[in-house]
């Protein structure tokens, strides 16, 4: 490689970033998109930084490339890329690539006003709602999310000792309710919250082991969950998630959202068909619903749907040269 162009779509969900490859992408070999995600690790993990990380992005920067579906039954493949790896599933991610894929014509829905998308993480089924050439709202039905750990502990250097919940959504969350230690996400610099995920996450990591009983390449306790007070009175939460090594999703985290209404369902706080309205750290909104109670490997699970919207903000062109000291990015 010398240098290599690719076509993105860039937009934002409910304030996250999401760029949208949509040409440059590399061919990966695998019978579906977890195994796809694999080969892109293993070998163009190099396309990833250079998009994700600065000087072509930010610690904040989030996107997938799209690829034709394994199943012609289906849509379109898509693998997550983010400045902290390849997410199995992002539901902001999914909620912004719907609409740059139906806004700039990439993708021909089968069905309209419907897709289905091979993700890492398993089938996504879509609806969504377009007026004219706009996608006004993106609702998914998610992967099946469950409670994983109830009650953990582990010490903050900061905070002092913590009881979380860790529950999967399509990646796993340590969840921090209110509690002796931790008063909400209002109390709080965003900054300290993000050093602070930093130690707990290599904590929890450390002392206990999160895999997905159906597909072990889906492991590790990737995000914190900090929630708090909401903003909106008619909302049911709200949430601060941290992700990669600097990033506090400014969505209300679609994966996140899910694990938070498993967490929820498990303890009988909510039940299927129950709306879960979502607030994230900026005050934008996701809702979610139960759509489905159902088993994971002998495990109460549900199946979650998240609905939000997004924006498409511009078209980019991005170059990686190879004689760019920095076409890997880098972080400060
Ligand atoms: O929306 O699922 C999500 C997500 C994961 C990381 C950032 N956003």
């Amino acid at each position: 490689m010398a240098r290599k162009t690719f076509f993105c779509v860039d937009a934002h969900t409910c304030g996250n970033p999401v760029r949208v490859v949509a040409g440059g992408g590399p061919f990966l070999q695998g019978k579906n998109m977890s195994e796809k995600r694999q080969h892109f690790l293993k070998e163009y993990d190099w396309i990833r930084k250079g998009l994700m990380f600065e000087p072509r992005g930010h610690d904040m920067m989030s996107g997938s490339i799209l690829f034709p579906p394994s199943d012609p039954e289906n849509d379109c493949g898509i693998l997550f890329i983010e400045t902290s790896g390849c997410l199995p599933m992002c539901g902001h991610g999914t909620i912004g690539t719907v609409t740059v894929m139906i806004e700039e014509g990439l993708v021909i829905p089968k069905v309209p006003g419907q897709l289905r998308l091979e993700t890492p993480a398993g089938l996504v089924r879509v609806s969504y709602v377009q007026e004219g050439k706009k996608v006004k709202s993106v609702r998914l039905v998610n992967i099946k999310s469950y409670l994983a750990k109830e009650n953990i502990t582990v010490i903050s250097s900061a905070l002092g000792e913590l009881k979380v919940d860790v529950a999967y959504g399509g990646n796993f969350y340590a969840i921090v309710d209110v509690q002796e230690n931790y008063t909400g996400i209002d109390s709080y610099a965003a900054s300290d919250l993000i050093t602070w995920s930093r130690e707990l996450r290599s904590r929890l990591n450390q002392a206990h082991e999160f895999i997905h009983p159906e597909d072990p390449t889906i492991n590790g306790l990737s995000h914190i969950q900090w929630t708090g007070a909401v903003i909106d009175e008619t909302s049911s939460a709200r949430n601060a998630v941290f992700y990669g090594d600097k990033a506090i999703d400014r969505s209300p985290c679609g994966t996140g959202t899910s694990a938070r209404m498993a967490q929820w369902y498990a303890q009988g706080k909510l039940k299927a068909g129950d709306e879960f309205v979502h607030e994230s750290i900026i005050g934008s909104k996701f809702i979610g619903r139960i759509e489905e109670e159902t088993m994971l490997n002998g495990k109460q699970a549900i199946v979650p749907s998240i609905e939000g919207w997004a924006q498409v903000t511009g078209y980019n062109n991005i170059i990686i040269d190879d004689d760019d000291p920095y076409a890997h990015g880098f972080q400060v």
